[in-house]
């Protein structure tokens, strides 16, 4: 049957209206399932209709709070649902208190890290991209506080977020930025390139889904060598359209490889909305039926929920050796780099502002903190200024530092010729042997 293009109009009004945020959120409340918290811990095998953990709200509420909003206001934000309590799911119960109030430092020093960026980028004394993980924290730092120690995680180029919550240093991170030879990759990587096998951290990489493939080495990686692990790879809502992701769930699911894919379903991929880029509107976690993966999508703007969810598809993968594509729904602030020059036209004003006020991942965390009463606000601001300063001396650190050295431009070119080990001239590699 024909199916009509409507082209988003040329009026900025109507644009705005038709990029709008997508209803990636509806997703989650598609089919509730009454018991989240146990539901997150065991996903239903092989039937993907069924969501990990759905929002509460039933599906006739959710719609209505959206369309009211759209009324009013003309942006589509996730659904505002009465929210599960996910933090009686198995992977939050026996948290520490120190481990939240560690979570909120670590969420602080990521915002503080990249805005001490965005500063000198903006002042043209930093260069090269600059992709801001702003607004999407909690996914990053959920993820590594689900780390076990074998598990080894992978992203694209919005990578500083898990760069730093997987623990590598400000200062190596921050001096990679300004292209000194101080940086994790001595200079030469920049922003996109952020590396560090020895955390699990296998970067950073600028091909749209190229680190899709990659992960599923590692995942195999993980399966050959018998290890106690799974592997994380991170892909945006554009990534998904790259037919090598298609590849990788078919190869996931033949080979039964213990990954999960997690889309951080931002609404955007560069200026152009979910909406106009997927003809599967509704879920992107979805198109993983036609191989043979369980899905699920969760919000990711409250920790309590993305761990308890990411917690479940990470220890299915470990313990069954099973595939899964998890989609989180989440938002970023800024362009798609700083360097976006469209970064105001494809989204309005207003949709930013209520991802900020609404939707912020840590503003929830430290209400949710408060409300427990394991931290005092005194307690917030002086993480906060403990981040601040500490990004501050790290700009300090990479403006100081010097520039590479013009005989290291042929170094970390080929493996093999910088290491003449066995496995460089074989090329049989696991993970750092
Ligand atoms: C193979 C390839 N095609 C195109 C690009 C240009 N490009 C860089 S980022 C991007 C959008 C990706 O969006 P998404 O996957 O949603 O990730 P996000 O930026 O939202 O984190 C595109 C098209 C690229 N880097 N690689
Ligand atoms: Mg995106």
């Amino acid at each position: 049957m024909a199916r009509t293009l409507s082209l988003p109009s040329k009026s900025k009004k109507t644009a705005a209206k038709k990029v709008a945020r997508p209803a990636a959120p509806k997703v989650a409340t598609k089919k509730a399932t009454p018991k989240p918290a146990q539901a997150a811990a065991k996903p239903v095998k092989k039937a993907p209709s069924k969501v990990l953990a759905p929002k509460a709200a039933p599906k006739k509420a959710a719609a209505s709070k959206g369309k009211a909003a759209a009324s009013t206001t003309g942006i589509a934000a996730p659904a505002k649902v009465a929210s599960l309590d996910f933090s009686k799911s198995p992977f939050n119960a026996s948290l520490k208190p120190a481990q939240k109030v560690g979570f909120l430092r670590e969420m602080l020093r990521i915002r503080r890290f990249e805005q001490q960026a965005l500063k000198y980028y903006n002042q043209g004394i930093m260069g090269g991209f600059l992709h801001l993980y702003n607004g999407q924290e909690s996914v990053a730092v959920g993820t590594a506080s689900l780390m076990n120690g074998h598990d080894e995680i992978i992203t694209a180029y919005r990578d500083h977020g898990h760069a730093l919550a997987v623990g590598m240093g400000m200062n190596e991170c921050m001096a990679e930025l300004f292209g000194k030879g101080t940086g994790c990759s001595k200079g030469k990587g920049g922003s996109m390139h952020f590396f560090a096998p020895d955390k699990h951290y296998w970067g950073g990489h600028g091909i749209v889904a190229g680190q899709t493939p990659l992960g599923l080495g590692l995942a195999f990686a993980i399966k050959y060598k018998k290890i106690n692990g799974c592997a994380v790879a991170f892909l945006g809502d554009g990534a998904v359209n790259q037919g090598v992701f298609s590849e990788c769930l078919n190869m996931a699911a033949l080979w039964d490889l213990p990954i999960v894919y997690v889309i951080e379903n931002n609404g955007y991929s560069m200026g152009t909305s979910l909406e106009r880029s997927s003809a599967v509107n509704g879920s992107l976690a979805k198109r993983a039926e036609g191989f043979c993966v369980e899905w699920a999508t969760c919000g990711g703007f409250d920790l309590y929920e993305l761990r308890a969810n990411l917690g479940a598809a990470m220890e299915r993968a470990r313990k069954e050796s099973k595939p899964m594509v998890l989609e989180v729904s989440t938002y970023r602030y800024y362009g798609h780099s700083v360097a976006d020059a469209n970064a105001k036209k494809y989204r309005s004003p207003e949709e930013i502002e209520r991802y900020k006020t609404e939707y912020d991942p840590i503003t929830i965390w430290q209400n949710q903190l408060l409300k427990e009463k394991v931290v005092t606000q005194a307690q917030i601001e002086k993480i906060d200024a403990e981040a601040k300063a500490e990004a501050a001396a790290a700009a300090e650190f990479g403006i100081s530092s010097p520039w590479p050295t013009e005989e290291s431009i042929f170094e970390d070119i080929y493996h093999e010729v910088d290491h003449k080990t066995e496995a460089g001239q074989t090329g049989r590699f696991f993970f750092s042997e």
